[in-house]
């Protein structure tokens, strides 16, 4: 993907055993939200399908079985609906394909933000309320940065809750990144400054930074990730250099699938309250209908960067639309 910007070779450079294991690992986070589609599949797969009511109905059954909502729902079926007739369309497979081109359209908003720019020192802010997997996403893709052989230093700043400096120091010792740490109930804003500091005094690449996802209000932490921001900018500015050149900031919702609908009024909440370049979808490998991230995606407009699809640290796919469609769609 986009990851590296022109730095991204990966997927080129790709083998076919590795290849195979990309594929592998989407199947293993999909599973559940294939599944959703299984019957529509089947009923797609009997050939004898010609397009008409119980096509409709079936597709409709699917989609919101995906948890992709009723209003999206509806108005997938009736695009279709319009999009085939016009088209003169009568294949139920052919309509299939119509529709994998419109889920793929649907999640290809406009060209990411590079997640890694050279040259800059990278900010990466992990938001989202609490439980959504920030933290464990923050080590997922401090390991992708370190396989790149770049620099990274975690900021703590989920100062709120006692143990989360400590969850981090772990995925910092497994993983192999530092972690600048301030006192339980310090400034979270203060722990970003030090770590900026840091980072540019020792011309590191990216500085990686896991925020607090409970907060009394809503409005103090909203309030507590603009804080956050502008401290990463304050530091640049004290050197006399301007942030806009020196800072390349990404800041990314992380989202728990699981929680369904739930994610969309935290992505129309985060949206509204800061400056959002990506999401991430956690968790799609539970019990997670991943349909869930049309509305989001349409809600932010913002694009997925990537999935969580495990516990552990290479439980990570990067994102790609099409790919994600096709393995909704197609059979295997
Ligand atoms: N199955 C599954 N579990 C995940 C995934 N990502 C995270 N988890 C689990 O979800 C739980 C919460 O993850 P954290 O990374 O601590 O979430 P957080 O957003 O940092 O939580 P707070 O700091 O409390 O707000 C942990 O038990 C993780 O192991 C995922 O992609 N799939
Ligand atoms: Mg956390």
């Amino acid at each position: 993907m986009r990851l590296f910007g022109r730095r991204d070779r990966r997927k080129q450079d790709a083998s076919p055993a590795e290849r195979a294991e990309r594929l592998s690992r989407w199947r293993k986070g999909l599973n559940r939200t294939k599944a959703s589609f299984s019957g529509f599949l089947q009923f797609v797969a009997t050939g004898e399908a010609e397009l008409g009511e119980e096509y409709y109905s079936e597709l409709h059954d699917a989609l919101i079985l995906a948890d992709i909502g009723a209003a999206l729902a509806e108005k997938t079926v009736s695009w279709l609906r319009t999009t085939s007739s016009e088209q003169g369309v009568s294949s139920s497979e052919v309509a299939r394909q119509l529709l994998k081109q419109r889920l793929t359209e649907m999640l290809a908003t406009e060209e990411p933000k590079p997640l890694f720019a050279d040259e800059r020192l990278n900010v990466i802010l992990f938001a989202g309320v609490n439980g959504t997997g920030k933290t464990t996403m923050l080590a997922k893709i401090a390991r992708l940065l370190l396989d790149e052989n770049l620099s990274v230093v975690a900021a703590a700043a989920d100062t709120f809750r006692a143990a989360a400096v400590e969850q981090l120091s772990i995925w910092g010792q497994r993983v192999g990144f530092p972690v600048i740490t301030g006192a339980q109930g310090a400034d979270p804003a203060s722990v970003v400054y030090n770590t900026v500091e840091h980072a540019l005094a020792q011309g590191k690449h990216a500085v990686l930074i896991d925020t607090a996802g409970r907060m009394q209000t809503k409005t103090a932490l909203m309030d507590e990730l603009s804080k956050i921001g502008r401290a990463a900018r304050k530091v640049v500015e004290k050197r006399g250099e301007d942030p806009d050149e020196k800072l390349h900031e990404v800041n990314l919702l992380v989202l728990d699938a699981t929680t369904g609908q739930n994610a969309i009024s935290q992505a129309k909440l985060f949206s509204e309250a800061i400056a959002l370049h990506g999401l991430v979808l956690n968790k799609i490998d539970g019990t997670a209908k991943g349909g869930v991230i049309f509305p989001v995606v349409a809600t932010a407009q913002v694009p997925v960067m990537f999935l969580g699809v495990g516990e552990d640290v290479d439980d990570i796919v990067e994102f790609d639309a099409a790919e994600f469609a096709s393995a909704l769609l197609d059979n295997d």
